[in-house]
């Protein structure tokens, strides 16, 4: 299985983020992937290559160009204001909740930064605009390499993307990579396309990306929004609207749940999948479900990894496997290896 390596993904070292109501440093670090890649070389699991850059044109077909030009330009911005911002991370604090416009774009960097964004726990570093523009080439290129007849790619991307909405960022991610591969996918001609999230987060940046359209479906297994972030989208009973209607299955599951349960809301998942008949499919492959990890509440083991990629090789689609989150650091790269190996290893 051939991997794509964002060579640009350490440009993105935030420094801190808020959680529970202080600083913490980051738990989403350049660290993560470098575990990936040494596991991936130690199981020779395929070649690894750094794709061409992301055209802007195909972010542009799941995010708006308000939003892009705004991460684009983010950066100097916030330097501009105070040339000592070059050694802090961007941070929003303001937010137009309820009531207030989000149709009009207000002059203010903090203002833009808030209306661009739904949490305070995903700085923008100097980096993280030619990071996240990386992540997308991958991808892009995954999804190019299984639409031209491979069985599977990896998408080594990060930062991670499947929370991150048409103009807005949040929960780690930016540009929402499962997103741009799900459309790439389309406009290479597939008519039906399945994005099964895996990330103990729901992906309500995938959701509403495609939540009012028939050719893209969208599964979630997660926590549940009632305790677990982010919160405010992923209940069972958000199922699409309008030609999307039915499209859309969230599968959330109690904080604490372990591999059994986990793996028969998977097995749901894949039925739904292949009920509505997906030509190809996008895996955002988040291994933050790990028992040791630190923002996380499922139990799953290192070796459920491998059942993991085993069943969705019984799915018998084109697959791209998109890498989300997993903060057990030491544990991320074996864990996430695991999966592709189980994969590659049921495929044949
Ligand atoms: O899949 N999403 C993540 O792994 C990021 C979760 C962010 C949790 C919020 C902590 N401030
Ligand atoms: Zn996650």
């Amino acid at each position: 299985m051939r991997t794509y390596f964002n060579a640009d993904h350490a440009l993105h070292r935030g420094r801190h983020e808020m959680f529970r109501g202080e600083m913490v440093p980051c738990f989403e670090v350049p660290d993560r992937v470098d575990f990936v890649r040494a596991e991936l070389e130690r199981r020779a699991i395929g070649p690894l290559e750094v794709p061409p850059p992301a055209p802007l044109e195909a972010l542009m077909r799941v995010h708006s160009a308000r939003y892009l030009d705004f991460l684009a330009g983010a950066w100097d911005e916030w330097v501009a204001l105070d040339p000592a911002n070059a050694q802090r991370d961007a941070i929003p604090s303001y937010w137009p909740i309820r009531t207030f416009r989000s149709d009009v774009t207000p002059e203010s960097f903090h203002a833009r930064m808030g209306l661009f964004s739904f949490d305070a726990g995903t700085p923008l570093t100097a980096g993280s605009w030619a990071a996240a523009r990386g992540g997308a080439a991958c991808a892009i290129a995954g999804a190019k390499c299984i639409a031209s007849g491979e069985h599977a790619a990896f998408a080594l991307s990060r930062p991670p993307g499947h929370h991150a909405g048409v103009d807005f960022f949040g929960g780690y991610c930016f540009v929402n990579n499962a997103a741009v591969a799900a459309q790439a996918l389309i406009d290479g001609g597939a008519k039906r396309v399945a994005v099964l999230d895996v990330d103990y987060h729901h992906g309500n940046g995938t959701q509403a990306i495609f939540y009012g359209r028939g050719d893209v479906f969208f599964a979630s297994i997660h926590g549940d929004p009632r305790t677990e972030y982010p919160y405010y989208l992923g209940y069972a009973d958000e199922r699409g609207e309008g030609e999307g209607l039915g499209m859309n299955l969230n599968l959330p599951l109690a904080r604490g749940t372990g591999f059994v349960p986990w793996r028969g809301a998977l097995a749901h998942a894949l039925i739904g999948i292949a009920q509505f008949g997906a030509e190809a499919l996008v895996v955002s492959l988040g291994v933050d479900t790990f028992e040791q990890d630190p923002i996380s509440g499922f139990r799953l083991q290192t070796d459920d990894y491998r059942h993991v990629g085993a069943d969705i090789a019984a799915a018998g689609l084109p697959t791209l496997f998109v890498f989300e989150g997993g903060y057990a650091v030491a544990e991320v790269g074996v864990n996430t290896v695991n999966v592709l190996e189980g994969f590659a290893q049921a495929r044949g």
